[in-house]
């Protein structure tokens, strides 16, 4: 059974609604990414954060998965190939979509994280500072968001899946954020063959070995089918 690890970004949920990060309309340009995706930023400014990702819970929740995340749960489901995605989306459309084996490396919007105790637990739909930890009771609630400067979740086992993999895909990323922009690499080191399948060519596109462009859901379902 082949294994296929698939990475997605934005682009992925964008025509579902949801705003990608670097595109001319994109969420950075709102807000600067030092202000709301950095520790930093949120030790400046909790409330701003917090107000910015109780917007983005609301967006999320208010869109349903398109023809690419379906494409993608229906690929896993016909039991064929072994599935992994691994999402740096912090929505939650490849799960509403029927995905199962399922990392979200950046985390996501349905969690909450104590930045006192580290203690985990589901986000309410309006998150604010002062809610206390369930666990410590201190009001040092935060979105389990990983920001600039952390470390992405599971990276372990991606690079594992990855270098055991038969074909590694990438969707909807622009390439720019790091580690994932580098698993193009890791792949073709571990000799793994690479695709890319994304709105436009991508920065690291010309070490896939091949890349179809278009939206994704044009490119992914034809690319499943
Ligand atoms: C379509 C479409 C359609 C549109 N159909 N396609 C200097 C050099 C190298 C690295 C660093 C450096 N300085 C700092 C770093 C590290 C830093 C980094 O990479 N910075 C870069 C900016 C240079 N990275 C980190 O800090 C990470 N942690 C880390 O490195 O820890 C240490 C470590 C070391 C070694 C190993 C492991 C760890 C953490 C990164 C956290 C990123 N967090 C964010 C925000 C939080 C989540 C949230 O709020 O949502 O995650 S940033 C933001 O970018 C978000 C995204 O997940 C991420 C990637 O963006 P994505 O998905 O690619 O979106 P876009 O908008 O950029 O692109 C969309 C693409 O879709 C485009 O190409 C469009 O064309 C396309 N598209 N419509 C198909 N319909």
């Amino acid at each position: 059974m082949a294994r296929i690890v698939i990475l997605t970004g934005a682009g992925i949920s964008a025509e579902s609604g949801i705003r990608t990060f670097r595109a001319a309309d994109g969420l950075w340009e709102e807000h600067r990414i030092e202000e709301v995706a950095t520790p930093e930023g949120f030790a400046r400014n909790p409330d701003l954060v917090q107000r910015f990702y109780n917007a983005r819970r609301a967006a999320a929740a208010a869109a349903a998965p398109n023809a690419a995340h379906l494409a993608l749960a229906a690929l896993e489901a016909d039991g064929r190939h072994a599935v992994l995605v691994v999402t740096q989306n912090v929505d939650d459309l490849h799960e509403r979509a029927g995905t199962q084996n399922l990392i979200h490396m950046h985390g996501t919007l349905a969690g909450a994280v104590c930045a006192g105790c580290g203690h985990r637990w589901p986000a309410p739909a309006q998150m604010h500072i002062t809610d206390p930890c369930p666990a410590c009771g201190k009001p040092k609630t935060r979105p389990d968001i990983v920001w600039f400067g952390e470390m992405p979740y599971r990276m372990e086992e991606i690079w594992a899946a990855l270098r055991q993999a038969d074909l590694f895909v990438s969707i909807g990323t622009s390439g720019n954020v790091y580690p994932a922009a580098g698993f193009v690499a890791d792949a073709m080191h571990a000799g793994v063959p690479t695709l890319e399948l994304n709105l436009e060519p991508s920065a690291g596109t010309r070490m896939f070995d091949t890349a179809r462009h278009g939206p994704a859901t044009e490119v992914v379902p034809a690319w499943v089918r």
